[in-house]
Parts: structure tokens; C-alpha cells; sequence
């Protein structure tokens, strides 16, 4: 496993030479070979050439492929077929191996994928199925900041493929305005997380764009950035772009919110916020860390919310 990560660094930096790796790492020129091999079989075809070992001109949406040139220190897992990777990135925490922090899991497709509150998420092959797990030294009271830096790597990642995309409070990715949700969703998010005596022991992000999915294949007000675009977007550079940034964001929490409010439609919106049986109507003034939702009622009260379904009854005047 570590030739084989060392070799993939090694060649998103240009050719590389099998007896020169071997020699770097200390492992045998045989050791580089069967690396070279798994990567070959998992469809991430390594071409030798005179100067050495090149990789793929077009790497694959695999674990090797995401892996290959990712700015950020996260070890992949891939599947074609999950139930969740939220659920198989759980899975991984409890096992308590600390090995297997900062860790993603993807998947091409979920057979049941899950929003909040157990909610259904429509899941088929095409979309980016993600799960981040780590081990933050976070407070748990802490940890939805985690959740808007994930928001805002989406955002930024469908941006940088062309869609221009907000936020809705707290982990709605949309596009476009109007009906209920304010817009088109296009990403979601689901944090999920164990803390002990107060300190988070386990957190993981899940996140699902809907990248190259048939808009019938979604639910009415939905949609996909390949819809949006008018042609397929490459799953493996979206992906790379989310968890890069994501990365950089939660490194440097401090800019989290800035970063948020920044690519919001909801703050200025006349929004009405249902937390499980009580809702709050009003202007959404601010968000306040780590992700409370701050709205002045019609009465000049100001309510903080810190978990609800959000609707944008008007648009923010801009
Ligand atoms: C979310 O929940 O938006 C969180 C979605 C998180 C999905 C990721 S995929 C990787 C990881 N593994 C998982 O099992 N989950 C995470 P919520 O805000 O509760 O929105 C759920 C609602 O969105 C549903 O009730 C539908 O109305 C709608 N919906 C379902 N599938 C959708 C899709 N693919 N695109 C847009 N909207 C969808």
C-alpha cells in the first residue's frame, strides 16, 4: 500500500524509474512492479516508456485515479456499488482502527443513500457518493462548522465546473432560484458523529453531487451539473476540487464563515425554518459559528436555529 501511494506521487510529478523508486523507498524492484501491476488492474493503465514508468493521460474515477494528483492527505476507498458510504465510513470509525482517519470513501452508486433524519437519497451511478472520515480535535458542540466547509467545497467545486451554485443554510447546494427550496439541488450533505466527554471521536462528512445523473432519475426540484452544463463533467476533478478544499477550509476554521456567507442565498432571504414540529419565520440575518442561523422575527426578536429544514419564502433584494 505505501509503494503503491508513493508511486502515484511520484508520478503525478513526471516519469518515473522502477529501480530508482525501489531504491527511494527501499523496496525491492519487484515490490515496484506489483504496484505498478494493482494500479493496471484497477484500470489505471501505467505506460512504460524509455524514460520510465508515465502515468495515464486520462485516469480513471477509481481509487487510484482520485488519489493520483490529490492535494490533500486522504487515503481513497472505492466501490461501485454501496448501501451508504456514510454507513461504510461509520462502519470504519467503529472498528476503532486509528488507520483509518482521513479517509474517504466513494461510491458509483448507493443502493440506499440517506439525507437527514433518515430521508431518502436517490443515488445512481454517475453522481459523486462521498464520505470523509477523520479524527478532528474538535468540541462536538463544534463540529457543524464541518458541515458549511463542505458546503462551501461543493459550492466552489460546481462553480469551478461551470454551475453556478449557493447556499442554502445549512447544507443545500442549489442552483438557480424559485420554488420552494430557492433553487435546484444539485448537493447535499449529511454529518454524522461520535464524540466523547465532549471531544469529537469520529466525523464523517457525507456528500452527494448529483454530477452525471438523468434529471428523471431525481426528484422533482432537483437537478444535476450535467443538466445544468449540457454535457458530463468529470467526476474525478470535482471530487478532487471538494476534498482539496475542504481540506484547506477545515485546516483554517477561522474562515469558514466568511466563506459561507460569502456563497449564501439565505442570509437576507425571508426564510421559514421547521425544527421538527416548531418553525420560525423571518429575515435570515446572520450565521454565527458554528452554524447557527440567526432570524429576526416579524416582532424584532431575534431566534438562533441550529438545526431545521430552511425554505426561502422570498430571495434575498439584491
Ligand atoms: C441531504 O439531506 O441533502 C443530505 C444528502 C447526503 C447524501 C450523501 S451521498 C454520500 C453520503 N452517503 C449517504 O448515504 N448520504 C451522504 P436532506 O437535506 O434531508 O435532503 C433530503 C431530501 O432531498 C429528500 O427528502 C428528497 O426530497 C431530496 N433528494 C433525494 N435525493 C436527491 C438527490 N439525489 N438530489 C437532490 N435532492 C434529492
Amino acid at each position: 500500500m505505501r509503494t503503491r501511494r508513493a508511486l502515484l506521487d511520484a508520478l503525478a510529478d513526471g516519469p518515473v524509474s522502477g529501480p530508482e523508486l525501489a531504491a527511494d523507498l527501499d523496496v525491492s524492484r519487484a515490490a515496484v512492479w506489483k504496484a505498478v501491476e494493482s494500479l493496471r488492474e484497477e484500470g489505471f493503465l501505467v505506460e512504460s516508456t524509455n524514460e520510465g514508468y508515465v502515468a495515464p493521460a486520462d485516469p480513471p474515477y477509481t481509487a487510484a485515479g482520485i488519489a493520483f494528483g490529490l492535494d490533500a492527505p486522504y487515503r481513497v476507498e472505492h466501490h461501485e456499488t454501496l448501501d451508504s458510504t456514510n454507513a461504510r465510513a461509520r462502519e470504519l470509525a467503529l472498528a476503532d482502527d486509528t488507520d483509518t482517519a482521513d479517509l474517504v470513501v466513494v461510491a458509483d452508486e448507493q443502493r440506499t443513500g440517506r439525507g437527514r433524519l433518515r430521508r431518502e437519497w436517490r443515488s445512481p451511478s454517475g453522481g459523486v457518493w462521498v464520505s470523509i472520515l477523520t479524527r478532528p480535535s474538535l468540541s462536538t458542540a463544534h463540529a457543524p462548522v464541518c458541515t458549511l466547509a463542505a458546503a462551501v467545497a461543493t459550492a466552489d467545486a460546481c462553480r469551478e465546473a461551470g454551475v453556478e451554485a449557493h447556499i442554502k443554510w445549512p447544507n443545500d447546494v442549489l442552483v438557480g432560484e424559485g420554488g420552494e427550496r430557492g433553487g435546484r439541488k444539485v448537493a447535499g450533505i449529511l454529518t454524522e458523529m461520535q464524540g466523547e466527554a465532549d471531544r469529537v471521536s469520529w466525523l464523517v462528512v457525507g456528500i452527494g453531487v448529483n454530477a452525471n445523473v438523468e434529471p428523471e432519475e431525481l426528484p422533482s426540484g432537483a437537478t444535476s451539473l450535467a443538466e445544468e452544463r449540457g454535457e458530463s463533467v468529470d467526476r474525478r476533478r470535482l471530487l478532487q476540487r471538494i476534498l482539496e478544499r475542504y481540506h484547506r477550509l477545515v485546516t483554517e476554521p477561522d474562515r469558514i464563515l466568511d466563506a459561507w456567507r460569502e456563497r449564501t442565498s439565505t442570509l437576507g432571504a425571508r426564510v421559514r425554518v421547521d425544527m421538527g414540529g416548531e418553525t420560525v419565520e423571518g429575515r435570515a440575518i446572520d450565521v454565527e459559528f458554528p452554524g447557527t442561523l440567526v432570524v429576526e422575527t416579524d416582532d424584532g426578536h431575534r431566534r438562533r436555529v441550529h438545526a431545521g429544514d430552511c425554505e426561502h419564502l422570498r430571495p434575498a433584494s439584491r
